[in-house]
């Protein structure tokens, strides 16, 4: 049990914690986060930094209420196809059943999609036997559309491997395109009903600027890179994602949950460490952006701790910027 968070400050303090995929769920607000452990070993650019072993669920009855943890809800070791780097999850409800799906590394080290399962939203979760088949990447996003439809979105650069998968297969040499090509985007899959598996191949994303001219790969203050997750606002799609090495969260929208998104500006500045990870979420009749940045830890990139700040849309759907340290 935490006091009662304030905005722009770390929601819970006895854990370090990041990626905060928030939901509301029986009326109260749950936030599925990375729990980062507290190691001091050195960093490097393929995020070997970020081993995390489990996930907490945190929860809230609204924004004037302590933040609870309710403990570890999986493990790695309890994992069959898991090896290591539980990161970024995110969770959604469907057939009475509450999903986390989460990205770890399998057994040869390639990073994959896997799902678990609880009748309860602050877990314990059951995991599959089995990662997604046909998935790969990091950073795994689901929105439930009011049709019933599920998305899956995910990818990241980099430790993330997406660059690895360009020609469908796994191929450790990957690299990204050429700073004139068009950026790689993150990846989108319609989940079956069962929420268990792919009903299609997961396809790239098309993220185009306002003359609808692809972004390319050396865009960095727009390009994709990492940490996708999509909202509806006024039936319009809101793609949000980090551009990673310029540490922004930024978005891009579509009348389309597949895309193409259209590029539309930055929604939160860089935060203290290197990475910037997000979820955004209404409860009640506000909007709600759930972050992470190192300040508790003074700055150190692999101890974060989660975060949040009220969202505001203007008249024309446009979001504005935050800068978490006004
Ligand atoms: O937490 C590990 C990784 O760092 C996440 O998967 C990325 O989005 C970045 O936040």
């Amino acid at each position: 049990m935490s006091k009662q968070p304030k905005p722009n400050q770390p929601i819970v303090e006895h854990i370090y914690t990041a990626d905060p995929s928030a939901h509301v769920f029986e009326g109260k607000i749950y936030i599925y986060p990375s729990h980062d452990l507290d190691h001091n070993e050195p960093s490097n650019d393929n995020g070997d930094q970020y081993k995390m072993e489990d996930y907490h669920v945190l929860s809230m009855d609204n924004f004037e209420s302590p933040c609870i943890d309710h403990g570890q809800v999986l493990h790695v070791k309890d994992i069959p196809w898991a090896k290591k780097q539980l990161w970024a999850p995110d969770a959604a409800f469907k057939n009475n059943t509450y999903y986390l799906f989460f990205p770890a590394r399998d057994h040869d080290d390639i990073f994959r999609i896997g799902v678990a399962t609880s009748t309860n939203p602050a877990g314990p979760f059951t995991p599959q036997e089995s990662y997604i088949p046909g998935s790969f990447s990091i950073d795994p996003a689901v929105l439930v559309d009011n049709d019933n439809r599920s998305y899956v979105y995910f990818g990241g650069l980099w430790g993330g491997q997406l660059e690895k998968w360009q020609t469908g297969t796994f191929n450790p040499d990957g690299e990204g395109p050429a700073a004139s090509e068009p950026a790689l985007g993150p990846m989108v899959a319609e989940l079956e009903d069962d929420m268990l598996t792919f009903k299609s191949e997961p396809q790239e994303i098309s993220i185009v600027d306002e003359d609808g001219n692809p972004i390319l790969a050396g865009d960095e203050e727009r390009r994709f890179f990492e940490g996708a997750w999509v909202h509806k606002y006024n039936d319009e799609y809101y793609l949000s994602y980090s551009t990673g090495t310029t540490h922004c969260i930024v978005y891009a929208t579509s009348k389309n949950p597949q895309g193409p998104f259209t590029y539309k500006g930055k929604i939160l500045t860089p935060v203290t460490g290197w990475t910037t990870h997000h979820s955004i979420v209404q409860f009640e009749d506000k909007w709600y952006l759930f972050y992470h940045d190192c300040s508790l830890s003074d700055g150190v990139d692999h101890k974060r701790s989660v975060k949040y700040a009220e969202i505001h849309y203007n008249e024309d759907g446009t979001i504005q910027t935050i800068d978490p340290y006004k």
